[in-house]
């Protein structure tokens, strides 16, 4: 092969002054090699919350806030409609979205599980092509991060208010609140980093995760309306099995005084308290004055919840634009992928729940926009199944990375540039392991096709389930023993079969 001439290597990889005869500023062949990097590949700014469900974002419709700064990466980037987590919980779906595997495959089945931090992950592939990783946020998977250049974690779930950050191994105490120290540090890394090579960022949130304690500015944020209801916020549970009955998450019974604020937290300073006792205070007073019982007690349960949950939502929504201000401002924002998810999602008093575990709706779905302009169209809905398995071979794809063999999700590429690949998954694979433990829910493992879901309540009670999506979206009726969906059963069972096998998966019993 004839060898490229440093004018035409320039030009293969669209540098402008190739053609203009200014080169002298290159000096050396390390710094074409930069440059090409720098040039042709797409920084990566993985924006992940804790906990968020998509209904608690207005471009998913949200019936019960408005999230104006993550819904102009919708308007500017690809909204999936059907992206869900394989393992629904905190520290299992970050290990799927780290290496592209299943939890079986990666060793974080539960939330109890060391990371094994020498295994394959995308940070650790991007690093080695040349990539600057950086990891600032909400970690949660007990070992140190690796493939990062650089990382500052909290010890373990972190706290809203002032938190300890571990940087680079050095312990580290802030004043403030949790989203926007986060984000400070995250600008900060964007602006120092070696602007030679591109980036991975990981700029993942504590928020919303339980016990919702919101930014000091947002503390009496929708005192004034009343949130409303799911419809499902008195389900009986009836038409179901004991999974749906027997766990122990629900609005009624399993919020705390923390959880409702009724009792100050610990660790605020004197500013803060100040205006924490302002905020909630007469309203404690009242709802204890009131003495409420019953439905009411739960309505007014739900109603300090949610509003705390969405107060923390508004924070990140902030601080989300403060970044997308930050990439337009220093001319990032073309060539920079920028996703924003959540590890998996949450009931917002849906079943009368909080928490997630279940491979039901709104815990299973993810909220994904993702906004590359150099790349993707504005505007665009994609209703095809993806999951967080896929997070990691997509970036593999767009670094221009040979995705390892052993990687068990599919590059979303062609779905954000609009078009389907022929042999794109028509069915997911689940499989929840945590159990016995808090909320109590108990272990499954299943299948979702676009309209059913099949759900094997396996280790320890032996229950199938089955829901029309189509016909009972709110999944209220199990139809397994339906003998109209007999042939709906028997293909899923199949289904369920072919997926295990496929992706390796021996634990739990043989369909
Ligand atoms: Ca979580």
């Amino acid at each position: 092969m004839k060898r490229q001439t440093r004018r035409e290597f320039l030009k293969s990889i669209g540098y402008a002054a190739a053609s203009g005869g200014t080169l002298s500023i290159l000096s050396s062949c390390e710094s074409v090699g930069q440059l090409a990097a720098s040039k042709k590949r797409p920084n990566i700014i993985l924006i992940m919350a804790d906990d968020h469900a998509s209904h608690a974002l207005s471009c998913y419709e949200s019936k019960i806030n408005k999230t104006p700064n993550l819904d102009r990466l919708a308007e500017e980037g690809v909204l999936f409609k059907n992206c869900f987590c394989t393992n629904s919980i905190c520290a299992p779906s970050r290990a799927v979205i780290l290496t592209g595997k299943y939890s079986h495959i990666n060793g974080v089945t539960d939330n109890t599980k060391k990371f094994d931090s020498t295994q394959q992950t995308f940070p650790k592939l991007l690093q080695k092509a040349g990539y600057e990783t950086a990891i600032v946020g909400k970690w949660q998977l007990k070992t140190d991060p690796t493939g990062f250049d650089y990382w500052n974690i909290f010890p373990g779930q972190g706290l809203y208010y002032n938190p300890v950050m571990t940087e680079m191994g050095n312990r580290k105490k802030y004043t403030g609140y949790v989203t926007d120290i986060i984000t400070d540090n995250c600008l900060r890394w964007l602006k120092e980093r070696n602007h030679d090579k591109p980036f991975c960022l990981l700029y993942y949130h504590k928020a919303p995760h339980r016990k919702w304690g919101p930014a000091p500015k947002h503390l009496t944020m929708y005192d004034d309306v009343t949130i409303p209801e799911p419809q499902t916020l008195f389900d009986d549970y009836s038409n179901r099995g004991k999974a749906a009955k027997e766990q122990e998450m629900t609005i009624e019974k399993a919020l705390n005084n923390k959880d409702l604020k009724l009792v100050t937290p610990s660790n605020l300073t004197n500013e803060q308290k100040k205006l924490w006792i302002a905020a909630y205070g007469p309203k404690n007073e009242e709802f204890r004055k009131a003495d409420l019982k019953g439905k009411e007690l739960v309505r007014w349960k739900y109603q300090r919840y949610i509003k705390d949950y969405l107060r923390c939502v508004a924070s990140i929504d902030d601080n989300v634009g403060r970044l997308l201000d930050y990439l337009d401002k220093s001319g990032l924002a073309n060539n920079t992928i920028v996703i924003y998810t959540s590890d998996q999602g949450f009931f917002l008093g849906d079943h009368g729940w909080f928490d997630k575990r279940f491979m039901y709706e709104q815990s299973l779905r993810m909220p994904l926009l993702v906004r590359y302009p150099k790349e993707i169209k504005a505007g665009l809905v994609n209703e095809d199944i993806v999951l967080n398995l896929d997070f990691a071979p997509t970036f593999m794809d767009f670094a221009g990375i040979e995705t390892p063999a052993d990687i068990q999700g599919q590059s979303i590429r062609k779905l954000l540039q609009g078009t389907k690949p022929a042999d794109w998954r028509t069915s997911m694979y689940y499989h929840y392991y945590e159990y016995p433990a808090v909320h109590m829910v108990k272990r499954h493992y299943g299948v979702r096709t676009q309209r059913y879901k099949l759900i094997r309540f396996y280790y320890d009670i032996d229950e199938w389930e089955l829901y029309d999506l189509q016909k009972d979206p709110d999944e209220l009726k199990n139809v397994y023993d339906d003998p109209a969906y007999a042939d709906v059963v028997k293909e899923l069972k199949a289904e369920l079969k072919q997926l295990r096998t496929k992706f390796k998966d021996t634990t739990g019993s043989p369909v």
